[in-house]
């Protein structure tokens, strides 16, 4: 069995689209067997995101998945298991930037590149392997946290 990290960012939840997303990712059959509400700090939002520690997009991405864009700190953290439920989940999201993802995807119909912060608003986080998943997961959610 197979898990994987959804997350809710500040960009959907002050646009009121949490519901609808969840609702959306039911399509994928999976089991939801985690679910929170995270009020995000820098130091998390840092470690989730550490691959792209260099990069020069990185103070944006932090700034944004701490909710200084939309006055918003909190994000809806999601773990689904079953079988591919990494692939599953990555298909209905669609590609990471909004305007090169397909139409129908989450990211393609909800998100948008915001021009004056310079922000990717993807609108949701999902893990893209079972090894990300893992790593990401044990951040997020503590054992006792999961439903069995
Ligand atoms: P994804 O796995 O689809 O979320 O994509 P990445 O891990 O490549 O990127 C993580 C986040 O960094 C994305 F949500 C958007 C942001 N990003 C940028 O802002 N600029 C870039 O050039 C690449 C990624």
């Amino acid at each position: 069995m197979e898990r994987t990290l959804v997350l809710i960012k500040p960009d959907a939840v002050v646009k009121g689209l949490s519901g609808q997303i969840i609702f959306e990712l039911e399509r994928t059959n999976l089991r939801m067997v985690g679910l929170k509400l995270v009020n995000v700090k820098k130091e998390l939002a840092e470690k989730h995101y550490e691959e792209h520690k260099e990069k020069a997009f990185f103070e944006k991405l932090i700034t944004h998945l701490t909710g200084g864009f939309h006055n918003n700190s909190n994000v809806v953290a999601i773990c689904y298991e079953g079988e591919d439920a990494v692939q599953k989940i990555r298909n209905l999201a669609g590609k990471t930037f909004p305007d090169e993802a397909e139409y129908c995807s989450i990211r393609g119909r909800y998100g948008r590149y915001n021009h004056k912060t310079d922000c990717v608003e993807n609108v949701i986080h999902a893990s893209d392997s079972p090894e990300s998943a893992k790593r990401e997961i044990s951040i997020w959610f503590k054992e006792e946290e999961f439903v069995h």
